[in-house]
């Protein structure tokens, strides 16, 4: 048993892993300043489905699943609050999801730019900070992206650095990053300080390069009461989410430009089992380990194909509708990254993209109604170019 501090437990990722975790008997306490709920109003959206308050999220998890978790409301960019809480609860390990999520938040402005830098950042270095002040052996598992290292032409590899020869001479450099908004290079910059700190003070971290989550299922999710956020507007839903809900809609999929974006996906389900594996089985002390988390490879054309036929397969009509790319990315590219860390410790996925999809609308259906209701946030309106 271990007592693990989750920042963000309130989101689509922490809520679920909450729930994984104390199930596994391990002791949750987590924070959030619930600041996803506020920033989907204000894009006009809110989640597909009906989220209770936490005090009433804890109560159902309790009532269904027979799990005690601590909820904190608070800031982790407030130094003195996370201090606080740490030194209450004394954490084997420290989930940081306490960041701003959406890379078209962050383009929408210079407001919303600063802000992005400004949370991420602040919140990075304070669980810095405060793990080296209060007990610098809990391990850090933050969560990254994959979309730290952008769309190379060579293999990603799974490490932190790489051998490489600069003006005819070899030596060991950080392995090549290129982020496609402020919010992918807030990621970056989290790397080049946890990896800094990690070196003079000897902090052990897990850096996780998540490649975009889907679905809406996990084994702990076993009533409407305990279901985790899923967004699917512009600014806060992924694609494969957002798919699904134009299909339920009959929105023609918004396959942004060629639709050649190529991305490491992976469900729900699977990126709890990860995340569990990953915190049961720590690195050694004072080590830096990178997993490049994803599932499976497809393409944003080829995801919108596999959404037209499960919604078709479930009665539904289902256009593609291409539109100009809001963003500025590659539209056809090489892809291939490295993924070693996660199966050495056992992990396979267990879910696939062409099962979940009719999951996902299935469990959509009966939120038709309520889906209606945020149809304006859907379209893009947040461009790159401005
Ligand atoms: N896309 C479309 N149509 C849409 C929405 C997105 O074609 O309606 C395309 C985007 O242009 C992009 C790809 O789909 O090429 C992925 O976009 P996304 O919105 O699903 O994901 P992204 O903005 O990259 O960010 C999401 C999460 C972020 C996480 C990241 C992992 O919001 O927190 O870090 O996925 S990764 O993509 O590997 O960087």
């Amino acid at each position: 048993m271990m007592r693990i501090l989750i920042l963000g437990i309130d989101g689509y990722l922490g809520w679920p892993l909450a729930l994984r975790l104390a199930k596994r008997g391990h002791e949750v306490i987590g924070i959030d300043n619930l600041s996803t709920r506020r920033f989907s109003e204000e894009v006009g959206s809110d989640s597909a489905f009906p989220l209770p308050k936490p005090e009433d999220r804890v109560r159902e998890a309790k009532r269904h699943l027979d799990v005690d978790i601590t909820f904190y409301k608070g800031d982790v960019t407030d130094y003195n609050f996370l201090t606080e809480i740490m030194k209450k609860h004394k954490p084997d390990a420290i989930v940081h999801f306490a960041e701003q999520r959406s890379a078209p938040y962050s383009m929408k402005d210079r407001d919303h730019a600063v802000y992005t830098v400004v949370n991420n950042e602040v919140s990075t270095l304070n669980v810095i900070y405060a793990v080296k002040q209060i007990d610098p052996t809990i391990h850090i598992l933050k969560m990254g992206t994959m979309g730290e290292y952008g769309t190379p032409n060579f293999d990603i590899p799974e490490s932190i650095y790489v051998e490489a020869i600069v003006n005819g001479k070899k030596d060991k450099i950080i392995v090549p990053r290129k982020a496609g908004s402020v919010y992918h290079w807030t990621k970056v910059h989290d790397t080049d300080f946890l990896l800094y700190f990690h070196e003079i003070w000897g902090l052990t971290v897990t850096d996780i390069m998540q490649g975009p989550v889907y679905g809406t299922r996990t084994e702990e999710i076993v009533d409407e009461s305990l279901r985790t956020r899923f967004d699917f507007d512009e600014t806060w839903g992924t694609v494969v989410n957002r798919f699904c809900v134009q299909a339920i809609l009959g929105i023609p999929l918004t396959v942004y430009g060629k639709g050649g974006q190529t991305r490491g996906f992976i469900s729900l389900e699977d990126s709890m089992e990860a995340l569990t594996l990953l915190l049961e089985h720590p690195p050694n002390h004072g080590e830096y380990r990178v997993a490049n988390q994803f599932a499976e490879i497809y393409s944003v054309r080829k995801i919108a194909e596999m959404v037209k036929n499960a919604g078709e397969e479930l009665g539904l009509k289902v256009e593609i509708g291409p539109l100009p790319n809001p963003r500025v990315e590659a539209e056809e590219h090489y892809y291939n990254p490295e993924r070693k860390v996660l199966p050495s410790l056992g992990f396979y996925p267990k879910k696939n993209l062409k099962d979940e999809l009719k999951n996902m609308i299935k469990d959509l259906l009966p939120y038709r109604e309520r889906l209606e209701r945020y149809k304006d946030a859907i379209l893009p309106k947040t461009k790159w170019r401005m």
